[in-house]
């Protein structure tokens, strides 16, 4: 069969790697090479409502699937709508965190034939194969279709047992206007439960792990590429710390040079400083982690299970090593925290740390998190426009302050956890640039955008999508 796979050309572009939206996803790139390998014809590209055409013009698909995520679903929504008016006899299909948990929503405003509910890789070939043979109602777990007002095959999100043997990635995959730096995915999932994060729910709070061979084959693919830095899209690279280890004793013994990029705990990082130490000499060049918040009540809320004991050292441990890092902030608690007095304590902590890079966050409750499902039984979520989840804007309705007054504090823990740092952002930015953990184009976009809303009075979270 002749299959597009679509990722979507996003408006909500902004800080450049942070968040993209013209970067092909990664999910989308397993999907089409589990189809290519199951013998189909299959291309990606990165469109919307407006380009669409072309492709499907230039590709002629029995088959169009999508991928996206809260943010971007409008813009695969408005697309899905737009190819079942146009081409009424070409499938669709959609697929991603946001497909899941709101299959039903999905299915009502885009009349898509099929969401894709999990992970793609063995039930997506399934479906093609049977489409070829005549059956567009076929039963496979995970690949719903909706018939007379009923879900079909929608009981559960469907996951694999292992995934050591992923499809492999190829540069030939997408059409030739397009391109990817490849990404690594050695780990599937997280078993904690953090309340705004939806891989737990997503994987069922399960954790697979591919073999330190295989990962490390995969890099040398890469490297013979041309390529010297990756991106581990695992959600914790260092959850299984004796697997981190021989991959870094993997990386010695094979004498490979690479820069490479990962997320990890704060926990772990205390409990193992001597990995990080071994990481930093294996290439390991930014290391991103959530902290939240400074108030012990809501890391607790959270489900996050670290204290500010434990914060303070992570930080301390990290600003010993030659490694870039990058901590995570959220401002909004969802319950009783979520007023000026404790937004102001969370800025103020964070700005006497001697934290690296900070990126900060509105809460947003994403579904399929505990969030959403709380803050959904206390009708306090705003509205369902979705590209408004993209953890900039307030679409929910905080207890002790009003959503506007939460936004306009965004701009604010910026500038002051920023300025806090006063000369030492310049050996920062220079540091992170040696070690290939920071490309200049972002911090450029970074101070763009403060110029923007300083100097040109832009709204900020304007100026960060643009
Ligand atoms: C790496 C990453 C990024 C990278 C993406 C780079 C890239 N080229 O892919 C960057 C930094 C750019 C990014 C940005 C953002 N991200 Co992000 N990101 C991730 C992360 C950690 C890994 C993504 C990944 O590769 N997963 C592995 C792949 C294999 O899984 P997958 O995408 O789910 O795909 C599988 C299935 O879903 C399914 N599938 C997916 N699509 C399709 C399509 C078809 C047709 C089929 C059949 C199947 C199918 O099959 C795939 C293979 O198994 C995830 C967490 C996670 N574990 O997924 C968060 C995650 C996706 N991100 C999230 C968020 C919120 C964001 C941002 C909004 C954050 C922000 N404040 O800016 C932006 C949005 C950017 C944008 N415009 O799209 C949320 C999404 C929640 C939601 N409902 O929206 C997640 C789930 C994290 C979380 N904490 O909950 N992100
Ligand atoms: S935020 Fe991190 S630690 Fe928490 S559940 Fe999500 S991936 Fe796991």
């Amino acid at each position: 069969m002749k299959v597009l796979l679509v990722s979507p050309r996003s408006t909500t572009g902004g800080l450049e790697s942070l968040r993209k939206g013209n970067q092909i996803l990664q999910g989308l790139l397993y999907v089409a090479a589990s189809a290519r390998d199951a013998g189909h014809q299959v291309t990606v590209v990165i469109a919307d409502r407006e380009n669409v055409d072309g492709f499907i013009k230039r590709y002629q698909p029995d088959l169009l699937g999508v991928s996206c995520v809260s943010s971007t679903y409008p813009c695969m929504r408005d697309l899905l709508l737009y190819v079942k008016q146009n081409y009424p006899k070409l499938k669709t299909i959609i697929g991603g965190h946001h497909a899941t948990f709101m299959y039903k929503e999905v299915f009502a405003d885009t009349k898509v034939d099929y969401v894709c509910r999990g992970e793609g890789e063995e039930i997506f070939p399934k479906l093609l194969k049977e489409l070829e043979q005549g059956n567009s109602e076929p039963d496979i777990p995970g690949i719903v279709f909706r018939k007379g007002g009923q879900y079909f095959n929608d009981a559960e999100i469907v996951i694999m047992k292992d995934i050591e043997h992923l499809p492999k990635i190829t540069k030939d995959l997408c059409a030739p206007e397009f391109s990817f730096k490849p990404k690594i995915v050695s780990s599937r999932g997280c078993p904690y439960d953090c309340s705004f994060c939806s891989i737990s729910a997503f994987y069922a709070g399960s954790y697979r792990k591919r073999s330190v061979e295989a990962v490390i084959n995969e890099i040398k693919e890469y490297l013979s590429w041309g390529e010297d830095s990756f991106w581990f899209h695992d959600d914790n690279l260092t959850l299984d710390p004796a697997w981190m280890l021989r991959f870094c004793e993997a990386i010695e013994a094979e004498g490979l040079k690479f820069h490479y990029n990962c997320m990890s705990r704060v926990d772990t990082i205390c409990t193992n400083p001597l990995l990080f130490a071994r990481m930093a000499k294996t290439g390991c060049s930014l290391v991103s982690i959530g902290i939240e918040s400074g108030i012990p009540e809501v890391l607790e809320r959270m489900h996050k299970k670290i204290d500010i004991k434990q914060i303070k050292q992570a930080i301390m441990i990290m600003n010993s090593l030659d490694i870039s890092h990058n901590w995570y902030m959220i401002l909004g608690s969802g319950d009783e925290f979520d007023t000026p007095r404790h937004i102001k304590q969370n800025i103020r902590f964070f700005s006497g740390l001697p934290l690296g890079y900070v990126v900060i966050s509105i809460l947003t409750p994403f579904p399929g998190t505990e969030l959403f499902h709380k803050l959904l039984g206390e009708n306090r979520i705003r509205h369902y426009n979705w590209e408004d989840y993209d953890a900039m804007h307030c679409v929910y309705q905080p207890l002790g302050i009003s959503p506007e007054a939460m936004e306009k504090y965004l701009p604010r823990a910026y500038l002051q956890v920023y300025l806090s740092k006063g000369w030492r952002l310049i050996p920062l930015f220079f540091s992170s640039f040696r070690r290939k953990a920071m490309h200049p184009s972002a911090i450029i976009s970074a101070l763009t955008t403060v110029f923007q809303y300083l100097v040109l009075r832009k709204n900020f979270q304007q100026a960060l999508r643009k």
